[in-house]
């Protein structure tokens, strides 16, 4: 098993994962791990894990969305191919009632991503993406999705981006999450404010509370098996908390990325490599 950060390698593991969730108020995203996708085999594989997991979730009547990455679904092989199989876990989902989440990958993806969004809308409204506050173009995206809409996670962002693109200090990435996650309540759009970080969390509370924001259009979210005291106090003070749930074999990069964030979480992913 891959241990405290990943849910399990199969559907029913993840599956039960959630229910434990579930069961003390939290609800849950599910994401099936695998983002090294180079054949359209492999992406069609992937788009086939996704529908197995929406309906995996409406079977057991758990609390649960989907999230997924698009290189999965072959983004790089074709954009055409990409759209294809998100119609098919879009037309999935709605039928099922539920909602997916396109998680935002490098600088590379993101102008792809929000035009696949745009295009998606056009004919599924159970779909939204994810903004990285340490873009310097987030801000104007998010005036622009303003017009759809859009349903947004709003995150640091976890990937490598250079200075051209990207806030290199922390200090003005924060105050950026700050200001586009009032910027989109502002607006009226649903607002998933995804991060560990106490003092982004204390920030939006506030706000939420000044403005009188209804409970409806908002949540917390953080990953599974992190700040799990965190998550729990939020849900008694009567917050919405989804927890990102991954799942799957393709566990190494999620891994590899928590490292990244923080150097301290060595021990953990060389312990959860090697169990
Ligand atoms: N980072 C991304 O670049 N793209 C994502 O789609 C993304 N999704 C996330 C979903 C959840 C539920 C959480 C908690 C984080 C996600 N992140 C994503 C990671 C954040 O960008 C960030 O690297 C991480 O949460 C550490 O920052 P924190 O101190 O705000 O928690």
């Amino acid at each position: 098993g891959a241990g405290r950060f990943v849910a399990g390698e199969t559907i029913r593991q993840a599956i039960e994962a959630v229910r434990t969730l579930n069961a003390d108020g939290r609800i849950a995203t599910l994401d099936h791990l695998g983002e090294f996708v180079s054949s359209e085999a492999e992406a069609r594989e992937a788009a086939e894990m996704c529908i197995k997991t929406l309906e995996a979730i409406a079977e057991a009547g758990v609390n649960a969305n989907l999230s997924l990455k698009m290189t999965s679904l072959g983004l790089d092989i074709s954009k055409e191919l990409c759209m294809q199989h998100m119609r098919s876990i879009l037309a999935c989902a709605k039928s099922r009632g539920n909602f997916v989440r396109i998680d935002m990958e490098d600088y590379s993806h993101c102008q792809v991503t929000l035009d696949i969004l745009r295009e998606l809308r056009q004919e599924y409204d159970n779909v939204g993406t994810v903004i990285q506050a340490y873009l310097y173009r987030s801000e104007q995206d998010i005036r622009d999705l303003n017009d759809i809409r859009a349903n947004l996670r709003l995150v640091k962002g976890a990937y490598k981006e250079p200075a051209e693109v990207a806030f290199p200090d922390k200090a003005d990435v924060d105050a950026n999450y700050k200001k586009l996650i009032k910027l989109h309540l502002d607006n009226g759009n649903y607002t998933a404010i995804a991060s560990h970080d106490e003092q982004i969390i204390e920030d939006a509370k506030r706000y939420i509370r000044e403005r009188g924001i209804p409970g409806d259009r908002f949540e917390f979210q953080m990953l599974y098996g992190i700040r799990e005291d965190l998550q729990r106090r939020l849900v008694q003070e009567g917050y919405k908390v989804r927890v990102y749930v991954p799942y799957g074999v393709d566990w190494f990069g999620y891994f590899m990325r928590r490292l990244a964030e923080r150097p301290a979480n060595v021990w953990f992913v060389l312990k959860n490599l090697f169990k």
